[in-house]
């Protein structure tokens, strides 16, 4: 054994449990040089359609979510086919992953098995250099911590659709580090939580650890968000302005798009009028899927009308895939891509997708998914690649902290030499506007 053989000694899967408490799957690899690398995939509740397919057992058992034929495809044919590979070698492993399972969609093996395992490789890689992941996936470069976006109030699939928006989030635009936009967010999230309490509305969090929506429109819970920051100490807008995912692929198709909670339904372009309102009426800095993943259409106009003005993520619409983001800002539609590693399926596929988002001069945004797990690569990836942006769920629940908290961590390791990222490009404007 050399500490300069990095290749791949062996491999195991295991099942662990998700932050729903639902099963996933956990790969790790012992290198020949003694190092190790673990990798955990999420699960999304509110997927798009052209994600990577998860390999779940179905039938009853544990709501038909178990992983059992995805781990044994890591124990038996990934081990097998991954044996002796360079682990340094992260785009070969992916390559190879991707030709072993060869469906489009990561069926076959499942795109939980294969962002594990391409993950433990990454980790691995790192440990052999005895280098923190963020430094590994940055190599001489400079970096910056991200601007978080984080959740206030949950919604749509991760709060039983009590109302329809998924996310409510707040960004902290005025901090000037990590650390403070904690800080900042500590106090907007408690005010929140104190604002549900006196209303006799607090029912406790929703799935990423946002206070329960218990509001009468989805408007209500930006009225209550901009008082919360003003609770808080904090002027909405110029400190602390507003972060919306709208997830409409979740309650709207074909161009019709259903409000449950107000019963109502409106078109395509109905739907962007009422964006519209809350754009002009709230600090509103970014929108993700305003609208469906099937409405194109939708989504050029959308950014037509407002993408000089705040930020456009795409999230269902891009799953995180460089060849779609490409065809998007081409239209444009979207002018910032979400990014998350699961949607991809590999490390490799998800640095394409944020390379080609750079390419278009967009932003991105790392994101989690909302069943989570204590694993912090998202922070290392957001600050490794320069992401610029980091979604991680709430200020609330060990799964979402572990991430925020590890960010912390990096910017204490940087010193004096530490860098918020600020603004991002789609709001150079921002302060301005809002002074
Ligand atoms: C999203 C994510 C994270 P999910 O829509 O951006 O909030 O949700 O992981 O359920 O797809
Ligand atoms: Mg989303």
């Amino acid at each position: 054994m050399t500490a300069s053989d990095t290749r791949i000694r062996s491999l195991q899967a295991r099942r662990i449990w998700d932050s729903r408490g639902r099963p996933t799957l956990e790969a790790e690899i012992t290198l020949a040089n003694g190092s190790t690398g673990r990798g955990i995939a999420p699960a999304g509740a509110s997927r798009g359609s052209r994600e990577a397919i998860e390999l779940r057992d179905g039938g009853s058992r544990l709501g038909g979510l178990d992983v059992t034929r995805a781990v044994a495809g890591v124990q038996g044919e990934i081990a097998r086919h991954l044996s002796g590979h360079d682990a340094l070698d992260q785009s070969a492993i992916d390559a190879a992953l991707i030709a072993l399972d060869g469906t489009p969609d990561k069926s076959r093996l499942g795109g939980n098995a294969l962002v594990a395992v391409s993950l433990a490789v990454l980790h691995a890689g790192a440990a052999s250099r005895r280098l923190p992941l963020w430094r590994h996936l940055a190599g001489e470069a400079a970096v910056t911590l991200p601007m978080p976006e984080i959740q206030i109030f949950g919604g749509g699939a991760h709060a039983g659709r009590r109302v329809d928006v998924q996310d409510f989030m707040v960004m902290p635009v005025g901090a000037t580090s990590f650390a403070q936009a904690m800080e900042m967010t500590a106090e907007v999230y408690a005010a929140a939580g104190a604002l549900m309490q006196a209303a006799g509305r607090r029912q406790g969090v929703a799935d990423e650890g946002g206070w329960w929506p218990v509001f009468a429109t989805n408007e209500e819970a930006l009225e209550k968000l901009v008082t919360a920051i003003g609770h808080a100490g904090l002027h909405a807008g110029r400190d602390m302005a507003l972060s919306l995912d709208i997830a409409a692929s979740e309650f709207g198709a074909g161009g019709r798009y259903r409000l449950g909670l107000e019963a109502r339904e409106l078109d395509t372009a109905g739907m962007i009028d009422l964006l519209g309102s809350w754009i002009d009426a709230y600090p509103i800095a970014s929108i993700e899927d305003p609208l469906a993943e099937d409405d194109e259409a939708g989504l050029v106009e959308f950014t037509r009308r407002f993408g000089t003005r705040l930020q456009i993520i795409g999230d269902d619409y891009l799953v995180t895939d460089a060849a779609r983001i490409g065809a998007a800002a081409a239209l444009p539609a979207c002018n910032c891509a979400l990014i998350k590693f699961n949607q991809a399926g590999t490390v490799s596929e998800t640095l394409a997708a944020m390379q080609a988002a750079r390419r278009a001069g967009w932003a991105t945004v790392v994101s989690a998914r909302s069943g989570e797990t204590e694993d912090v690569t998202i922070a290392h990836l957001a600050i490794g690649w320069n992401a610029g942006q980091l979604k991680v769920g709430s200020f609330a629940r060990s799964e979402r902290m572990a991430k925020w908290n590890e960010c912390l961590r990096i910017e204490e390791t940087l010193g004096a030499g530490a860098r918020f990222a600020g603004l991002p490009a789609p709001l150079a404007h921002w302060s301005l506007a809002h002074d």
